[in-house]
């Protein structure tokens, strides 16, 4: 990677010929390498595919990167490539028009299941049959993942942390290899500080141009100037925006594709930045530039902020625009929208996202559906469209390494929809033995008869099958014991099948199992009442979701419509796509992050870490610093994130246990 720091010397002595120091300390570059989403310099990218869908066919079937195509789903345009886009086309136009703007342009339309196939594949007569065929996404799994390989080959691998955040978009946490490339490009940073003090101020970057090659370079807030001499935060967006380059050549090298990026402080910056300039670009927001940036959107775009919640934010202070937003005082925004999510708001608006890039990204529950315009009226047809479901949910099973016994689902459910009725069944999976696609499809049946016992279920509008409750198969630390067939579960697949409220009882007891078992390890040194998501790295295991949630959330996914729409979008990926157990985006985020983990003995605030906690204490140590100095107390009891220089992150954003009452969207973790 050829560097794009030059070192002409920068301004850095003032006039009474004292160095000026940066403003970030040792302490926040060790940070850094840490990848603590506490780190001011922290460094966050985004990468996503230009025009995926239609990519994908274009490399497949091998056309020029000038041929316009675009991705039809039945009568609707699901993926239009940049080349088509210059006709006009987009998602809205219906196919007739798009063929009027864009004769030349090539229509493929998806893979599809056809009733009772064994295997998708491109039908030329698809669009004409949609009651006979189901959309595979397949293909496009497949390319994700090869992409997704070829991203994480050209990182350094014990340096990585990558996400995989829809079938197109990756997050990368940059920061650890932003901090190696840093301290190898300036080895005075490897010096201990001044007095051996952390706190102290690194100094300045030994220059003071910076190229960043053909990337589109935000503008800076006002105030701000390009003479300024930039900071270590410059620095470390400079080499992250370095390494994104690399990775975007590599797929387009190795694979192909093109992609956009974006580099930032942060997941929801670096999202905003990568969609900023399309296709084939990057994006980069210096912490510098992010109030200018935001302030021209509107707040619709910002992840999480889009929906019903800026449908509540826009009508409640009358306007759409981010610009207008920063002006509401925080106390009007926890008043409107309530205290948390008020909160969450003022933040993100300011740029403040302290959301992990999760690596351990697990699938939390796979959904295959159809509905059926004509109905469907036998028992042998529903049969016939299982069938589809099975190899459909089997074939992602695959790649979730259910071959191997890494990860398999505990139970699977079908929901079945007449013109005013939904039934739903769901039964364990048998554990102990390799999971195969005979054994969920005799399941499936076995569901379905169930439901067919009940009468009256045709004409049938709707059936969705899906697999949730995912768990880690083999690992190291676990006995032989705990791969033989259990006694219940090895009658499971004869006996009559559970409702729904006896399976969550078994996960609540289970749960409560598992947490007592948890207690050990690292957690002696911290105080620490819940289990966290880093259990599986101390040894004991994360417990799977309840199926309630995945069947709240497969709601509005389940069914394939005919005309594909941007509010179909969702409900399109979702089913087509695993559901992931993603690290919270939006406002959810406040109760769904990690709820306690590294308490402060002081005031009790949660952490999400040992790095947080650090943080957390050093703000108490500034705290009292403060107050000694000023003789009286600060306003605020109790560390902040916003407001404070030395920010504690997540303190304040985070419910403690037993803290007023539980949160939607709570209740998706399991706890005793
Ligand atoms: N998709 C879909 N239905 C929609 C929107 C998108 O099926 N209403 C699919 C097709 C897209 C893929 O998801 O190719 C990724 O969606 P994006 O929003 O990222 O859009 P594109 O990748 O097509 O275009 P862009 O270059 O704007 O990212
Ligand atoms: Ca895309």
């Amino acid at each position: 990677m050829s560097s794009s720091l030059s070192f002409q010397p920068s301004s850095s002595l003032p006039d009474n010929n004292q160095p000026r120091k940066s403003r970030f300390t040792y302490r926040q570059l060790g940070q850094l390498a840490l990848s603590s989403t506490a780190c001011p310099l922290r460094v966050v990218a985004h990468v996503d595919l230009d025009a995926f869908y239609a990519q994908c066919e274009m490399v497949r079937l091998g056309v020029a990167e000038d041929q316009p195509l675009a991705v039809q789903q039945w009568q609707g345009l699901i993926a239009i490539n940049y080349p088509s886009r210059k006709f006009g086309l987009s998602r809205h136009i219906p196919i007739a028009e798009a063929k009027k703007l864009c004769p030349d342009i090539i229509l493929q339309h998806v893979a599809t299941w056809k009733e009772g196939d064994e295997k998708w594949a491109y039908h030329d007569d698809a669009s004409k049959n949609i009651a006979t065929h189901k959309v595979s996404l397949d293909p496009y799994r497949l390319e994700s993942r090869r992409i997704l390989a070829c991203i994480k080959e050209t990182l350094p691998a014990h340096l990585q942390t990558v996400e995989k955040a829809s079938i197109d978009e990756v997050f990368m946490d940059l920061s650890a290899q932003v901090h190696t490339i840093m301290l190898e490009t300036y080895p005075e940073l490897t010096l201990p500080p001044p007095g051996n003090d952390p706190n102290e101020n690194l100094p300045l970057p030994p220059t003071s141009v910076l190229d960043w090659k053909a990337d589109t370079v935000v503008d800076l807030n006002s105030g701000e100037t390009e003479y300024d001499d930039p900071d270590w935060d410059d620095v470390a967006i400079l080499l992250g925006s370095e390494i994104v380059r690399t990775v975007r050549a590599a797929v387009r090298e190795k694979l192909k594709y093109t992609c956009s990026g974006g580099i930032a402080h942060n997941k929801m910056l670096a999202k905003l930045g990568s969609g900023h300039m399309k296709p084939n670009q990057q994006t980069v927001i210096r912490n510098r530039a992010v109030q200018q940036f935001l302030s021209d959107f509107k707040f619709a775009k910002i992840r999480g902020l889009g929906g019903k919640l800026g449908d509540q934010v826009s009508s409640a202070f009358g306007t759409e625009s981010v610009k207008d937003l920063l002006l509401v005082p925080i106390e009007q925004l926890k008043q409107k929208i309530g205290d948390d999510t008020g909160m969450w708001i003022y933040q993100i608006i300011r740029g403040i996202d302290t959301s992990e890039v999760n690596a351990r990204t697990q699938i939390k529950s796979m959904l295959s559906a159809k509905s059926f315009r004509p109905s469907v009226n036998s028992a042998e047809q529903a049969r016939r469209w299982l069938r589809i479901f099975v190899a459909d949910i089997y074939s992602r099973l695959v790649d979730e390494g259910v071959l191997e016994n890494k990860r398999r689902p505990r139970t699977i459910n079908l929901h079945h929809r007449t013109g005013g009725q939904t039934r739903s069944r769901q039964a364990p999976i048998p554990q102990g033995k390799k999971l195969d696609e005979a054994t969920l499809f005799d399941l499936a049946k076995v569901l379905m008869d169930q439901i067919i016992l009940e009468g009256r279920i045709w004409p049938c509008l709707n059936l969705s099958l899906s697999v949730g409750g995912f768990e880690d198969g083999v690992t190291g630390n676990r006995g032989i014991g705990d791969f033989l067939i259990k006694g219940d579960d090895a009658k499971a697949q004869n006996r009559v099948l559970q409702s729904s409220d006896a399976l969550h009882g078994d996960h609540d007891r289970r749960g409560k199992h598992r947490r007592i078992k948890s207690s050990k390890g690292i957690d002696k040194f911290f105080a620490r009442a819940e289990p966290s998501e880093h259990d599986e790295e101390f040894g004991a295991q994360m417990w799977p979701q309840p199926d309630a949630d995945l069947l709240a959330g497969q709601d509005a996914a389940s069914t394939e419509y005919g005309n594909i729409t941007d509010s179909s979008r969702e409900a399109n990926e979702a089913m087509e796509k695993e559901e992931i157990d993603d690290m919270p985006s939006g406002p959810s985020a406040l109760h769904q992050q990690r709820i306690t983990e590294f308490i402060c003995k002081r005031c009790q605030s949660a952490l999400s870490s040992a790095a947080a906690l650090q943080n957390h204490q050093d703000w108490h140590l500034a705290k009292d610093l403060q107050e000694e100095v000023l003789g009286q107390p600060l306003h605020s009891s109790r560390p902040s994130a916003a407001g404070s220089k030395r920010k504690a992150p997540h303190s304040s954003r985070q419910r403690r246990p037993g803290q007023g009452k539980a949160e939607k969207g709570q209740s998706k973790l399991a706890f005793g």
